[in-house]
């Protein structure tokens, strides 16, 4: 009896193994060898990349020529987002470009802004050096089209650089490959004019980008934009190596995946399914709904204040989200493994509307209660509730409730993973509140809240242990 057995274990695990074998061999078979596909499969496991995980909350800055305008030209506002407001009709190109002449922001002051920043509780900011009309907020060597031409004539990006790190806070350059101001810029390539126009230009995004890291050299990635038509999609070698170039030379560089394609126009992952770059870019002003869309990959979410204005607005139109709105974001992207970055439009003199300095102190005020349950935060690997949302301190094992739907009953429910258990659950705000979770069923629990009437979100701290506590009742699934 013993015999067979043993024989039948044995056999179950030559068949398992086959089948693996199988498996990979389909999966190898199956895999497309690409010459500039992604250049690693899985996450980048190095320090620098740790610490770009550990953020949590970032700002970015839209900031250029098309702040001046603010989404209004000759008295009429414009519907499109404001910083693409030279592709409007309504508007000569010559015009736009002319705003270079009143770029003179008095008002701005580095300092004050990292301040805000810091305020708010970002760890790392992505300040726009170029956006699509191309307006240099660095004296590039490269065009005549930046700051140093405008009436500032100071460099901008250099004292923000300085001014965030100082405070504590991570700088990565934005860049947009699209250039509406360089003649060379093709959006398709038809002709062997347009093709020699696109080297030209080639050149010049090597060296803006060669210069911007050379010029800045604390930074920590380059988050890139403007690159999804067809002319950039085709240099799939020129864009592999530039960005081998780059990193060679500032080692622990972080680029997401808008840089480049690969040799089949497949962008952000490769024909394989491997992601290009560091992290997937792809999640503009939507985040991911459950762990299974991210894919194991590191992510961060970029996130406008009204529907869809990255620039300056007067106008402001449409929803405006407010704080608990953005930090219930925050709390989504940050259970599901990414980073939440709020957008910041300053104005065409330098200072930031009133509307973002409130969010951002309010954000910071939350933060400086709650930041615990946000940095150097991840995955738990916990059921979603309709509560909220839990994080896990990352090689803890400790675990967070961010509450933001406080249910009628005043019960959280909880369902563990397996070999899970809790040995103590108190508010972060106030560790002197403690509760004992009351077990419902197998691997379920409640924390019944104290207060049923909170108008904040709050989290609860729950420290965990690998030990499943013995268990009082024996559950019985329902037989149906
Ligand atoms: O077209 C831009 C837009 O103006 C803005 O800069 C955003 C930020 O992620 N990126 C582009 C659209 O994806």
């Amino acid at each position: 009896m013993k015999s067979k057995k043993i024989f039948l274990i044995l056999i179950t695990a030559i068949l398992f193994n086959q089948f693996c074998q199988a498996q990979q061999t389909e999966f190898k078979q199956t895999a497309v060898p690409l010459k500039h596909g992604a250049h690693r499969t899985g996450r980048r496991t190095d320090p620098d990349m740790a610490r770009w995980r550990a953020y949590g909350l970032g700002q970015f800055i839209h900031w250029g020529l098309y702040s001046i305008p603010g989404g209004e030209w000759n008295g009429k506002t414009y519907n499109g987002a404001s910083e693409w407001i030279r592709s409007w009709d309504g508007i000569p190109k010559s015009s736009y470009d002319s705003l270079i002449y009143h770029f003179n922001p008095t008002k701005f002051d580095a300092t004050a802004w990292a301040k805000t920043a810091q305020q708010m509780g970002a760890k790392y900011v992505t300040i726009t050096t170029k956006h699509h009309d191309g307006f240099c907020l660095w004296p590039s060597k490269f065009t005549k089209y930046t700051v140093a031409n405008s009436p500032y004539k100071k460099d901008l990006i250099g004292p923000l650089v300085d001014a965030y790190n100082k405070a504590g806070i991570d700088v990565i350059l934005y860049f947009s490959v699209m250039d509406w101001n360089n003649p060379d810029w093709r959006y398709e390539i038809k002709t062997k004019a347009d093709s020699l126009a696109f080297d030209r230009f080639k050149t010049f995004t090597r060296n803006q980008l060669l210069e911007l890291l050379r010029l800045y050299p604390t930074v920590k990635g380059l988050w890139f934009d403007g690159t999804w038509d067809k002319a950039w999609v085709q240099q799939a070698a020129f864009a592999d190596e530039l960005e081998t170039e780059m990193r060679k030379i500032h080692p622990g560089l972080i680029i997401g995946s808008r840089f480049r394609a690969d040799e089949n126009g497949k962008r952000h992952f490769d024909t394989n399914g491997n992601l290009m770059g560091d992290y997937e870019q792809g999640w503009e002003r939507k985040i991911p709904s459950t762990i299974n869309e991210v894919h194991g990959n590191d992510w961060d979410c970029v996130m406008t204040v009204p529907e869809n204005q990255w620039g300056y607005n007067k106008a402001w139109k449409g929803h405006i989200k407010t704080t608990d709105e953005l930090l219930e974001m925050l709390a989504r992207c940050v259970s599901l493994d990414g980073n939440f970055v709020l957008n910041f439009g300053p104005k065409g003199d330098g200072s930031i509307r009133q509307e973002e300095l409130s969010l951002a102190r309010e954000i910071g005020d939350w933060m400086k209660i709650n930041q615990e349950a946000v940095y150097d935060c991840e995955y738990a690997g916990f059921e979603p509730q309709n509560w909220g949302y839990y994080t896990k301190k990352t090689g803890t094992n400790k675990v967070y409730m961010l509450i933001f739907n406080v249910p009628i009953s005043g019960a959280l429910r909880l369902k563990l993973p397996s070999k899970t258990g809790i040995t103590k659950a108190y508010r972060l705000d106030d560790p002197t509140q403690q509760y004992t979770p009351e077990e419902i069923g197998s691997h379920e629990s409640f924390i019944h809240l104290k207060n049923k009437t909170e108008n904040r979100p709050f989290v609860i701290v729950l420290e965990t242990t690998k030990e499943t506590p013995a268990k009082a009742v024996k559950y019985e699934k329902a037989k149906t």
